[in-house]
């Protein structure tokens, strides 16, 4: 059992035959992870389902509806250092929405070639889970972060 808050976590695939060619990332322009290139995602409200949580958070954040969504993965993030910032994530891919994603007050969105990931400018974490998402594996990982982008610990496991 996790007493963390939930979260959710989506990335939208194009694919060239059976390997993925792109990956829409989407630059954060305010809140929690600001500057930062991720996936689009938040927390799941109160009497809604993890699913529900994450096509709503795609609609709000760069205006797509989400049609088919595969859970991919599973993050547990820890911060002793800051009350309240504990998180578990469930990441899901997509391949088929509606619309083009489009930039909102949150999040600017871009497509990145897989060989373009720009790392350096996302969360510490996804170069150890990310690549091996995009190589279609499962993931479960747990990360424990000290102060500013140092990751104290880190498990990661492919499912
Ligand atoms: P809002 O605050 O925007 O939801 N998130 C993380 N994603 C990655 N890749 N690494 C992390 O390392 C993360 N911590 C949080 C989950 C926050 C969004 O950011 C994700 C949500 O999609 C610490 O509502």
């Amino acid at each position: 059992m996790t007493t963390k808050k939930l979260y959710t976590l989506i990335f939208l695939l194009k694919w060239d035959g059976s390997v993925v060619s792109e990956v829409c990332l989407a630059m954060k322009k305010r809140g929690f992870g600001v500057g930062r290139w991720n996936g689009v995602g938040g927390k799941v409200e109160k009497d809604e389902t993890i699913d529900d949580a994450a096509r709503r958070e795609a609609r709000e954040e760069v205006g797509v509806e989400v049609s088919h969504l595969t859970k991919v993965g599973e993050l547990t993030f820890s911060f002793p250092q800051h009350e309240g910032w504990d998180q578990f994530v469930h990441v899901y891919t997509s391949n088929s929405w509606v619309g083009e994603p489009s930039e909102s007050e949150e999040m600017r969105p871009a497509w990145f070639a897989v060989e373009s990931i720009p790392y350096k400018e996302m969360w510490p974490d996804d170069v150890f889970w990310l690549p091996h998402m995009l190589n279609g594996k499962k993931v479960r990982g747990s990360f424990t972060f000290g102060e500013g982008d140092l990751i104290l610990d880190h498990s990661v496991e492919l499912l």
